[in-house]
């Protein structure tokens, strides 16, 4: 029998290395799927419970494993649910191609069931690329082209498939006018620049007495690198949160993450330089960089597009950061004063010191800094951490320390809730070894994460090791929002837009066969952690939070501290135990 359009869909796929597609079926890619099923697990098929988390999974594969992230769905509601999860790619510039189903040619325009215009609905978030599949002849360079674009551009592409398309047979193009010839495959190249702008970017770091690194996901896989350019410019290094695992926290002149959620040796880092070298970062708060005019500045981005629209550069270097940093080194002198790296360095303890008495202050019931404060004490070197979006995202960011050999990652420009548990179960299936975490909130568990657990339920028992965590801090309260209001409107909390119902997610997780432990107070906290490390299967741990507990910049402007004390004498219901506990925070250290 001759192939059909979707086999050979899916035999391309494994021909571009494709081993797992994140998906949901539903009729308008029956063909595709009952292809998959005939490739008898050459590619596996991993169902998640909503489209949205099926590209969030590919979103994280693509970032836990660097590899290329493929999600599926069917035509209409399918498709339109997958759109939050594309975003997240796009724009943290992960390579992803969604492929989804359409009605069959004949019903297009005619107001047929489940029939939305996908072409015009995927124009913005594949605009790199986004075609239908109309002749079966096309599918060929399709595939190639969305593939290859995704790689090169590092974004989300999108095909169309038709479900009649996908059920006929497969004819390779003719030799003649206007067929297309394709191929797969993708070996990128390495992106350098020259050696006058290698030299021009080398005189401005050897001329600076104090430089600042700031060093975003680009710059992952360029440890050695980093480490050796910080050390011979005597430079304190600061992380974007995409950039977390990209320097182990336990480097003397690692200042941890910047920005809203981060450090104060990250912020006396940048406001004190007078030498900028961002390498591998979009990190976009201009006002945790340095002001205008007081740096001289130099960037490395592997995309031209991102070069220079973060802080006025004056040397500009395309090229990928590992290489570029090796061709750099050899320029960079050593520089002889340590002045600035000792500041850097007592920064960093006085810092830590804070970090750990805010994390050890009294809350009522525990304070969420504690929970972080002691998971760090027990994570394993190689474990892979996935934080949401919502206040956990300021404990991750904070509280918790990398070392060589971990993973790490968050929904960096789009800040989705929902991504921490399709990320760990993405990063669990490309390194089924090593321990999965997902840090959530409440809020996102109750939005979409609790269905998830649903699909570590169904896969856990395939993983070779089954250790898969997820820590939920449930402060019945949508808290990051709360605080924002507070901090930025001046407004109280919105009860009736934030507060949410008490749900216990461990009995949910043990009522699907995982694991659940609830811990109500801060003397449970050791006990259970450990317990839950001991596990040989997935876990929620869920810790009951003090949504009274402040997630304070690391610098309070004056602005900041107005509208804070206005949002509590406009009459927040709990401003007496808030004041107690900004207390004890602002006071820590
Ligand atoms: C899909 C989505 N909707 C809304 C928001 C806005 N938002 C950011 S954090 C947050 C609250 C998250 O609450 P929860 O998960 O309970 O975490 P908490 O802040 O309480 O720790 C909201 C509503 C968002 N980022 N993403
Ligand atoms: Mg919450």
């Amino acid at each position: 029998m001759a192939q059909t359009v979707a086999e050979f869909l899916v035999e391309r796929l494994q021909g571009w290395g494709i081993k797992r597609v994140f998906g949901y079926p539903g009729d308008g890619i029956n063909g595709i799927l009952s292809a998959l099923q005939s490739s008898k697990g050459r590619i596996k098929f991993i169902q998640s419970r909503h489209e949205e988390m099926a590209a969030l999974m590919a979103c994280g594969h693509s970032k836990f494993s660097g590899e290329l992230g493929v999600c599926m769905a069917t035509s209409g509601p399918g498709a339109i649910h997958l759109l939050n999860g594309l975003y997240d790619a796009k724009m943290d510039h992960q390579p992803v191609v969604a492929i989804i189903g359409q009605q069959k040619r004949m019903s297009l325009g005619g107001n047929y069931q489940q029939e939305v215009d996908l072409l015009s609905l995927f124009k913005d978030v594949a605009s790199a690329f986004v075609q239908v599949c109309m002749e079966p002849s096309q599918i060929r360079h399709l595939i190639d082209r969305a593939f290859r674009i995704a790689l090169v551009e590092r974004t989300v592409t999108c095909i169309i498939v038709p479900n009649d398309i996908q059920e006929m047979p497969y004819e390779p193009p003719p030799r003649e006018h206007g067929s297309i010839v394709s191929s797969a495959g993708y070996d990128p190249a390495i992106v350098l620049p020259s050696n006058d702008q290698l030299q021009q970017a080398a005189d401005i770091l050897n001329n600076g007495k104090k430089v600042a690194m700031l060093i975003g996901a680009g710059a992952i896989g360029a440890e050695n690198e980093l480490m050796t350019v910080a050390e011979l410019l005597g430079a304190g290094v600061a992380k974007a949160l995409l950039g977390k695992a990209a320097l182990p926290d336990d480097l003397p002149y690692v200042t941890g993450t910047i920005g809203l959620l981060g450090t104060k040796p990250s912020w006396d880092l940048m406001t004190e330089c007078d030498t900028l070298f961002m390498i591998g970062s979009s990190f976009p708060y201009s006002e945790f960089l340095p002001k205008p005019g007081q740096a001289k500045a130099v960037q490395i981005d592997v995309d031209g597009k991102m070069l220079g629209i973060r802080y006025a550069m004056d040397v500009m270097l395309q090229g990928h950061a590992r290489q570029t940093l090796q061709l750099l080194i050899p320029l960079l002198k050593q520089k002889k004063d340590q002045v600035w790296q000792r500041q850097i360095r007592e920064n960093n303890k006085e810092w830590n010191k804070i970090v750990e008495e805010r994390a050890i202050a009294s809350a009522d019931p525990i304070n969420p800094q504690l929970v972080f404060h002691e998971l760090n004490k027990r994570l394993p070197n190689d474990c892979m951490l996935a934080a949401d979006s919502g206040s956990t995202t300021f404990w991750y960011a904070r509280n918790l320390l990398i070392r060589k050999g971990m993973k790490a990652s968050v929904t960096g420009s789009l800040a989705t809730m929902c991504s921490a548990v399709p990320y760990a179960i993405a990063a669990k299936f490309a390194y089924p070894a090593r321990l999965s975490i997902a840090i959530s909130g409440d809020g996102a568990m109750q939005m979409l994460g609790m269905n998830e657990l649903i699909t570590i339920s169904k896969y856990y028992k395939q993983w070779n090791d089954p250790r898969l965590m997820v820590i939920v801090i449930n402060n019945m309260d949508l808290n990051m929002v709360s605080w924002e209001q507070r901090a930025l409107g001046g407004y109280p909390k919105f009860e009736d837009s934030q507060s949410i119902p008490d749900v216990s997610f461990a009995s949910f997780a043990r009522s699907i066969g995982l694991e659940g432990y609830r811990i109500e107070k801060p003397g449970q906290i050791e006990d259970t952690l450990d317990r839950a490390f001991a596990l040989d299967r997935p876990v929620v741990v869920e810790a009951l939070g003090d949504a009274n507990v402040p997630i304070l910049p690391p610098h309070m402007s004056a602005k900041q501290i107005k509208s804070f004390f206005k949002a509590l004498i406009k009459g927040d219901d709990e401003a007496s135990d808030i004041i107690k506990q900004v207390y004890k925070q602002v006071t820590a250290g």
